[in-house]
């Protein structure tokens, strides 16, 4: 007879079901009966240095693989997770956070056990805020259907959700014969209908339409879906930066980035002189569209995401974002005539080809935007493209993202050391990728030590690290003393790690030598520090930094 499942193999097969294979975390006694059976799975446990770390590996891994879990002890590992899971919340990346717990047995008499704050369940009451559903697996009556409860709610909203898994609960069986709960959900047909006709009508009817793509096309894997749609009607594409690569930056049809003030003037002036703003899965952020700078008439846009659906000033229910957006790819849009687009020119001034000659390289110091100009023509379709923030993410808004090449970017909620630990996340979500790590040296300083777990799976990113000796972005805004940073020697942390090659990068020829020495050194990590003046600045933050000037 077979045995019944236990609790504990139950969310290991429902995480397998979901195409989950890496669980990124820390052990610790209250989670060691889970390991233990993590490590017989066939899910791959990924030991990080810092809790912190594993969750944004796995965050990272549920951007590019649409779910990702991080599994980690009680509160001293868990309360560690509040950060990135806030990020997973905002951002909108489906991570399942696993955490031990004590047993239910052991919390009888409230006794004080090590690792618990006030109350047994203070973690969950944590998590409970920052998550879009949780749950602790106390009773075996109902754990299965909370494990699908919980699953669920993660795939339909694409946000983070929180699993606590008493010790003691690992090995009970759940209820025999339970079948999981599939998710089906559909549009009701009639609200569905009356949304697309109303959505048609408006965009047939407007003069010059414009389609705003964000982060739920990418998260709800509706690239093509999005393509279709823009090839069909020739309707011009801008992206934002949460959003950026949802599309290939070579179409006829691509804008640019629309980041409000922080981003190129014509697309912005072209976005907001639009009479009809189709804004697909988008979120109203202040960073994504520039800072509060986007000038958006409601009257003049369709916003559909998972949560709401608005045409003018109209709300859908029941509509789902998947099907509004397949539903307008297939509807009978007017075909207009491709203008021509103030598009993004790729910069190609190191030279036409990636390994072209040396035209156009020198002895000059490196500047920041010569630094974007040589990276535009160093991606291809392999490349994940992962910024930190600060310089990092500013400067990539004019990164010129290849067919199939993708960008992560932490652009709306913007924690710092997000870049190193994500790049560990994305490479085992598709090994086919290779992570280029932008991250400023402030950044570096919070989880560049994930370069051991870089290491010690033996991945290989290449690592630039914007070393402008501080707080760079900072600085315009208001300067001091607390915006230096210690001078590390960053190129020579593959020394420490006993693994990677480090480069030293002052010129221009230097950046090329290094890029092209790291682009043969595919057998481990590259760590580039490219040294910067501290007062050099990408045009993006110089352009930011001017419009809030002016608008303070
Ligand atoms: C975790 C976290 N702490 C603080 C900040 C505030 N902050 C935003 S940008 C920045 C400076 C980033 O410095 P660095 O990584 O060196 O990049 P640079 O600005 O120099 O390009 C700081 C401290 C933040 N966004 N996230
Ligand atoms: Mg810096």
């Amino acid at each position: 007879m077979k045995a019944a499942t236990t609790i504990g193999d139950y969310l290991i097969q429902r995480l397998y079901a979901n195409r989950v294979r890496h669980v990124f975390g820390i052990p610790g006694d209250y989670v060691l009966g889970f390991y233990d059976k993590l490590d017989k799975s066939a899910l791959k446990v990924m030991t990080t240095c810092d809790e912190q770390g594993a969750g944004f590996a796995a965050d990272a891994y549920a951007r590019v693989r649409g779910l990702g879990a991080v599994c980690v002890t009680y509160c001293v590992g868990g309360l560690k997770l509040a950060n990135t899971t806030a990020e997973a919340f905002a951002e909108k990346s489906p991570v399942i956070v696993i955490s031990g717990a004590p047993g239910m047995k052991e919390r009888e008499k409230n006794p004080l056990l090590h690792h618990k704050v006030r109350e047994f369940d203070t973690q969950a009451k944590v998590f409970k805020q920052l998550t879009a559903a949780s749950t602790v697996l106390s009773d075996p009556q109902t754990a299965f259907q909370e494990i699908d409860r919980v699953l669920h709610t993660a795939l339909r909203f694409k946000r983070p959700v929180y699993v606590e898994l008493p010790r003691d609960m690992v090995d009970v069986p759940g209820i025999p014969h339970h079948r999981p709960v599939e998710l089906h959900e559909k549009s009701d047909p009639a609200a569905l209908r009356a949304a697309l006709d109303e959505a048609v009508d408006m965009i047939n009817a407007a003069r010059r339409p414009v389609i705003l793509a964000d982060v739920e096309v990418h998260r709800f894997a509706l690239q093509r879906v999005l393509l279709q749609l823009a090839q069909r009607s020739n309707i011009p594409v801008a992206a934002t930066l949460l959003g950026k690569s949802v599309l290939s930056e070579q179409h006829p049809f691509y804008l640019g980035v629309y980041e409000g003030a922080m981003g190129r003037e014509e697309v912005r002036r072209y976005v907001e002189s639009s009479d009809c703003v189709i804004m697909l899965g988008a979120f109203m952020t202040d960073i994504n569209l520039g800072v509060f700078t986007a000038r958006l008439d409601p009257a003049r846009c369709i916003y559909a995401t998972s949560e709401k659906l608005g045409i003018r000033y109209h709300i859908f229910e029941e509509v789902r974002f998947k099907d509004f957006m397949r539903g307008l790819a297939r509807a009978k849009l007017r075909r207009r005539r491709l203008e021509s687009l103030p598009r993004p020119k790729p910069a190609l001034a190191f030279g036409a080809a990636p390994r072209a000659g040396r035209r156009g390289m020198s002895q000059q110091r490196l500047t920041i935007r010569r630094l974007f100009e040589r990276l535009n023509s160093f991606l291809t379709a392999d490349t994940v493209v992962i910024s930190d923030v600060g310089d990092a993410l500013f400067g990539a808004g004019d990164l010129f993202i290849h067919r199939g090449t993708e960008f992560l970017a932490p652009a709306y909620y913007t924690s710092m050391g997000f870049a190193i630990p994500a790049a560990v996340g994305a490479q085992c979500a598709n090994p086919k990728l290779r992570p280029l790590v932008l991250v400023g040296d402030g950044a570096f300083q919070m989880t560049g030590m994930e370069l051991a777990t870089v290491a010690r799976y033996k991945l290989n990113p290449i690592v630039i690290v914007l070393n402008n000796g501080g707080y760079g972005t900072e600085r315009p805004m208001q300067d001091g003393p607390y915006n230096d940073v210690w001078p590390w020697r960053f190129h020579r942390f593959p020394e420490v790690l006993g693994a990677g090659r480090g480069f030293l990068v002052e010129t221009e020829r230097d950046l090329n030598a290094a890029l092209v020495a790291a682009e043969q050194h595919t057998e481990g990590f590259c760590l580039i520090e490219a040294v910067l003046d501290p007062s050099d600045r990408s045009p993006a933050l110089e352009r930011l930094t001017e419009r809030m000037r002016r608008h303070i």
